[in-house]
């Protein structure tokens, strides 16, 4: 029986890319595409459902009129964000996270998947290959709230026997969509700018190493880890996942390949705390081992697939 897949927070950086390629693997009609409102990134003819994470009643409803057997679990306040309001992020990264568990528990579900970050790992941490099982200790209500989640994934796996899939993602960059307030963002504005005014004006020091991937990978990835056979995924907290680590000094020299005049100034502010207490590179030995993750970009193919595809995006929407 094919599956039929709900996601929470579609509407975003990951989802609206997310979506589109569970689309392609399942059918237009098997994916309920879901978020506090709708957005026109969706792909034409998206099935799709106005939907609050906090809502727990609503996910049953939802779930049930559907016949949902999957949960994406996409909605949460990302890092700068959340230091923003710490209550409220807590409230919701947490509180939605319970939801989709407990839906899974009582046999409403079979699968789900709700991603972590490397923001579960803090200033004690080791900061190069940071290992899968190391010192983690996050410094960020974000962070926290990941780490806490994670735990709990592991919980529910072990005493109930629910089959939830993680992946600790690294800052992602991508085209399609608009960065939903995370730290790592400066990564996306810097091709805006660089396209729209030529100078950028990073927020982060120009020597700030931060593990990142290109949305493609990452999208694979997740399909990849809720693919596999379930002996295969040996953990059930969230797996380390790595691509490419660079600075903001490195990736300004490589769009500067293409755009030569491009410049870059900084203007660091709060979100360079969080940056510091992150690791700069990550060992994802384990994905690797258990079930064949492989990233397939570069930082200059990234660079080069950004540039290409941004290019036709500003130059037909001039400001
Ligand atoms: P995003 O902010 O771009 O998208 C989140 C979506 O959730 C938005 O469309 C928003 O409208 C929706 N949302 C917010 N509150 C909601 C609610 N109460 N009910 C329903 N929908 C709600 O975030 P993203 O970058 O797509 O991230 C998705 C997930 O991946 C998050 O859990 C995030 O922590 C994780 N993650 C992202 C990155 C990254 O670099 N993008 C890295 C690591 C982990
Ligand atoms: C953020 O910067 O908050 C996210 C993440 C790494 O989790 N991109």
């Amino acid at each position: 029986m094919t599956d039929k897949i709900l996601i929470i927070g579609a509407c975003g950086q990951i989802g609206t890319e997310l979506t589109e390629a569970l689309q392609k693997q399942v059918g237009l009609e098997n994916v309920i595409a879901s978020d506090l409102k709708f957005s026109p990134q969706l792909p034409e003819g998206t099935i799709f459902e106005t939907l609050d994470a906090l809502d727990q009643k609503g996910i049953f409803e939802i779930v049930k009129k559907h016949h949902v057997t999957q949960v994406y679990l996409l909605a949460a306040l990302l890092s700068a964000t959340a230091e923003k309001n710490p209550a409220f992020a807590w409230k919701l990264n947490m509180e939605s996270l319970f939801h989709v568990l407990d839906l899974a528990k009582e046999k409403q579900i079979k699968k789900v998947y709700w991603p972590s970050s490397i923001a579960v790992f803090g200033p004690n941490t080791p900061k190069k290959n940071t290992p899968q099982f190391t010192i983690m200790e996050p410094s960020t209500v974000y962070g926290i709230s990941k780490q806490a989640g994670e735990r709990w994934c592991e919980y529910y796996f072990n005493k109930f026997g629910v089959d939830v899939r993680s992946l600790r993602y690294p800052g992602l960059v991508s085209w399609k969509s608009a960065p939903g307030g995370g730290t790592t963002d400066y990564a996306i504005h810097i091709f805006h700018e660089a396209l729209k005014s030529g100078t950028y004006t990073c927020f982060l020091k120009e020597d700030t190493s931060l593990p990142m991937m290109y949305m493609p990978d990452a999208i694979r990835a997740t399909m990849e880890i809720m693919n596999a056979p379930a002996e295969n995924i040996k953990i059930r907290s969230s797996y380390n996942l790595s691509a490419i680590s660079f600075n903001p000094l490195e990736i300004a020299a490589e769009i500067r390949k293409q755009i030569p005049e491009f410049s870059m100034k900084h203007f660091v502010d709060f979100r360079q705390q969080i940056a510091d207490s992150w690791p700069g590179s990550i060992n994802d030995d384990e994905a690797r081992k258990n079930w064949g993750w492989n990233h397939k970009f570069t930082l200059e193919a990234m660079v080069s697939d950004m540039l290409q595809n941004l290019k036709k995006i500003i130059l037909h929407n001039p400001l």
